[in-house]
């Protein structure tokens, strides 16, 4: 497959003013007229008209109203291109064919249990008709669609409904028309049998807009949480941005096949089912704060992402990373900002810290890619955010507002870039970003040591701070980067000491700016040896390496201000623990434990002012891909869980008392409501039940068991069924078909069910998932039921996956081969499972480079695997 680079773009030749597209629906013959009202591109000089396609099939073609003779056009599948097109406007009318039954990609127009659909990001319209299927091109679509009356009662497009009725034999129509300019990618149509939700919003300029969200008949009770999400993410954007909704009607559609979460087409947002329905006993806690982050979300994106669209797709973090940080800022005010901090950071170096450190690492901004789709990712996503976050730490608040004020006044219908954006910031600021731009172009988690010196007869305390970045593919060398460090000093106490910083300009406000390979802070008048709390809110994602003594973590655990840090601290503590114990493990030595870690827990634990979200989270030991991505090389995955065990153990057994008194102390006879202070209970309780169990004992088994039986909510079920299971504990099967039996009806909760029993770190696993495939519940061409069972397998079971007889990697390469011919981003997807295969020790990376080079010399690979496995591999 070709390369295609960000230095080779040119503006389009053809710019497209409207779209009118008649879509005839049909199981397996769609036929698609679209009128394009082409004309020439002013800063471009046209030569030949070249439409992308992609596996179509052309019926017709005419200019202005006259069929073309068929020697002036060339159509393939994949391309129409017209060599000697008129030198002005003109309009072109494309007849297509396309058939949505065999449409397994879900790419494009396709049918999801009957309901006809589109996904048209990032290439997917050329599979509709012909067109420059680029987001630099942006047009007024108008969408007339016809069906059978009976086969889809309801029929949606982007935009306002303009005009709809009967037509003879049981067909009927709707024209809707989208008065706002758009790129392709954002168009959408719907056709099906669709129950609907209604409510209305009453926007800042009291203009009434109504709600509706489309689900499959017999679902509408579980949409509700997911419109009240959708109103408060209304009224958020218009307090915390001042951007108002633009048109009358905003529709979201839940469909059950759907590659990614959700899609923000103009108007008619389309969903992965998974986000749209929930209720207390089919969804748990985590469920419900999924649905209100991506609901608002995509809901955000109808000003980043939709009004001012991506000139082109290198610039996918311009709308990803910035609506992934909006969202984040929704969650934050809406639930408890510590908690969603340290929930976004983990899961930023569970997923984007591996991505950056292995062979698929890129820049926030690539600069080359031979498949788009291989893209959204989370260093474009969750580092994409982490860049806007630390504009915003860099330049303050109230100056990054008027930053995004300029934005969207100076860019809004247009197709911008990154420059564009962070242009606007410095505008506003005055600050000179042209250092900072290196986020955006240099892959790769910067590494910053910090070594701290107290002076007692100078009374100064001196910071030295160092980094570096790794080479990452095709970027050897790095420049240094300007790092924003959120900091404070403590005293003894754990108070804050004044920041006293005479010497140079290095720290502004309370953020020391690291921007030269290496930099030296002093701090004066500092009558004892303060301790060192940086990085706080984790401003800036990076790896930190600081000389902070364990009496030093202890002391942020137990004081510091700023709650990030004091999970970190507990984290870091944790880690050392965990990492020593991993060695002496791997030498046949038994694991030590910690007494401070304990004590720093328990204190934790017992205060009460604290949120038990917050507690939750501290209390939960960093996870085997945490441990692992610290020890980077050589790794033996079994030692790791075994570590870690042992730690959990220890916890549940010393700290057993008082575990024991939280989760009767916060066992509630309220009904279930899944609001996050009652989530953050339940969380606790959970928790303290899971620790509790790591001892084998058999009280916290029965305890487990009671609770899946009486438990009135999902969260509570599941985590008593996920306590048993991971455990192995005694009634585990009786549990696991209970839970089938009563919830068979939902695959979304038979989604759960996959996914618990391919976590289980027990060595009949593989067994198990293998036999799973061939469950009636289970599919390989509905992606929820994939990612359910092999990518929770694959990316969530690190003992399993990796084991050492190779079994798990052959496993899931059979796997990507079956999935690749029907659906090859999935397939590509679950594929980068093995981007971590060179950390392992050799016996375990030998099968897995072997399992990889099966997949690459398997013939008539999709693009999008051919690129991860070649890029994996290189
Ligand atoms: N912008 C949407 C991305 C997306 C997508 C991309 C490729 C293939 C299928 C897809 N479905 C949705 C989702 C979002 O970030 O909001
Ligand atoms: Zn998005």
């Amino acid at each position: 497959a070709p390369v295609i680079r960000l230095s080779d773009y040119q503006a389009p030749d053809w710019l497209v003013d409207t779209v009118h597209l008649d879509v005839n629906l049909h199981p397996t013959a769609t036929r698609v007229r679209a009128v394009l009202a082409l004309r020439p591109n002013p800063t471009a000089s046209p030569a030949a008209l070249v439409l992308e396609g992609d596996g179509l099939a052309l019926i017709s073609l005419k200019r202005d109203g006259v069929p073309l003779a068929p020697d002036s056009y060339v159509a393939t599948p994949d391309k129409l291109t017209i060599a000697q097109p008129p030198h002005g406007p003109f309009t072109l009318e494309i007849e297509t064919l396309v058939d949505p039954t065999a449409n397994t990609q879900l790419s494009g127009l396709y049918r999801s249990s009957g309901t006809w659909c589109t996904q048209c990001e990032a290439e997917g319209f050329r599979r509709i008709t012909y067109f420059p299927d680029r987001p630099d091109v942006m047009a007024i679509y108008t969408t007339r669609i016809e069906a059978d009356k009976s086969e889809a009662p309801v029929l949606l497009a982007n935009g306002n409904l303009v005009e709809s009725g009967d037509l003879d034999g049981d067909r009927h129509f709707a024209v809707w028309h989208d008065p706002h300019k758009k790129p392709s990618y954002l168009f959408a149509l719907v056709g099906g049998d669709l129950a609907c939700v209604e409510d209305t919003f009453t926007t800042m300029s009291s203009r009434e807009v109504t709600l509706r969200i489309y689900v499959e008949h017999g679902k509408e009770g579980r949409a509700g949480y997911a419109m009240d999400a959708l109103k408060r993410s209304m009224r958020w954007d218009e307090e915390a941005f001042g951007r108002e909704y633009d048109l009358d009607i905003f529709m979201i559609v839940a469909v059950s096949d759907f590659n990614m979460g959700a899609m923000e087409n103009k108007g008619l947002n389309v969903f992965n089912d998974k986000y749209v329905l929930a209720s207390g006993d089919t969804a748990t806690d985590a469920d419900f704060a999924g649905i209100e982050s991506v609901i608002a979300h995509e809901y955000f994106h109808n000003w980043t992402g939709n009004r001012i669209t991506c000139r082109d797709w290198f610039q996918l973090c311009l709308k990803e990373g910035l609506t992934v940080y909006r969202d984040q800022e929704f969650t934050s005010d809406m639930r408890s900002r510590p908690v969603k901090r340290i929930a976004d950071v983990r899961n930023l170096r569970a997923a984007q810290f591996v991505e950056d450190s292995g062979p698929l690492a890129h820049p926030v901004r690539p600069a080359a890619y031979k498949e788009i789709n291989n893209f959204y990712t989370a260093t474009v996503y969750e580092k994409g955010s982490e860049v806007v976050r630390m504009i915003g730490t860099l330049i303050g608040h109230d100056q990054f507002r008027a930053g995004m004020d300029l934005y969207f006044e100076r860019h809004d219908g247009e197709a911008a870039t990154v420059e564009q954006f962070v242009q606007c910031f410095a505008e506003v600021s005055g600050r000179d970003m042209t250092q900072f731009m290196r986020w955006y172009a240099q892959a790769g988690t910067p590494e910053v040591t910090v070594k701290t010196r107290y002076d007692e007869e100078k009374r100064t305390y001196t910071i030295s701070l160092k980094q570096t970045l790794a080479p990452t593919p095709g970027q050897p060398d790095k420049e240094a980067m300007l790092i924003p460090l959120r900091m404070g000093l403590l005293d003894k106490n754990g108070k804050d000491l004044p920041i006293i910083n005479a010497q140079d300009g290095s720290i502004v406000r309370d953020v020391l700016i690291l921007d030269k390979p290496e930099l030296t802070v002093a701090f004066d008048g500092m009558a004892e040896r303060p301790v060192l709390s940086i990085n706080r809110g984790f401003s800036a994602p990076i790896k930190l390496v600081t000389d902070l003594t364990g009496a030093d973590f202890a002391l942020l655990a137990r004081h510091d201000s700023d709650p990030f840090n004091r999970w970190q601290a507990l984290q870091t503590t944790a880690l050392r623990l965990l990492i020593d114990n991993v060695s002496r493990l791997r030498v046949g030595g038994v694991p030590r434990a910690d007494d401070h870690l304990i004590a720093a827990l328990a204190a934790i634990l017992d205060d009460a002012g604290l949120e038990p979200a917050f507690i939750a989270l501290c209390l939960m030991p960093p996870g085997e891909g945490d441990i692992a991505r610290e020890i980077g090389r050589d790794i033996d995955p079994d030692k790791i869980q075994r570590a870690r065990q042992a730690l959990r153990e220890d916890i549940g057994i010393r700290l057993g008392a008082e575990l024991s008194h939280a989760y009767e102390r916060l066992t509630s006879s309220e009904p279930y409501s899944p609001d996050a202070a009652s989530a953050g209970r339940r969380a606790l309780r959970n928790v303290a039940l899971d620790l509790m169990a790591a001892t084998g004992a058999s009280p916290a088994f029965t305890r487990a068991s009671e609770q899946y039986a009486a438990a009135d909510n999902m969260t509570d079920r599941m985590a008593a069924l996920s306590t048993l299971v991971q455990h192995d504990a005694p009634g585990r099967a009786e549990a696991l078909d209970d839970f089938y039996s009563r919830y068979a009806e939902n695959a979304l909760v038979i989604d759960k069910w996959f996914s618990l029993q391919a976590s289980s770190p027990h060595k009949s696993t593989l067994d198990k998932v293998r036999a799973l495939t061939s469950h009636p519940a289970f599919s390989m061409g509905n992606p929820n039921r994939v990612r359910a069972l092999i990518g929770a397998f694959a990316h969530g079971n690190l003992t399993q996956f990796n084991r050492a007889d190779g079994a798990g990697y052959a496993f899931v390469a059979d796997a990507i081969l079956e999935i690749d011919p029907k659906n090859p981003q999935l397939a590509a997807r679950l594929a980068t499972a093995f981007r971590t295969w060179r950390t392992f020790e050799t016996g375990r990376r030998t099968l897995a480079e072997a399992h990889l080079r099966r997949i690459r010399s398997h013939g008539g690979l999709s693009r999008d695997l051919a690129d991860i496995v070649e890029r994996a591999l290189a």
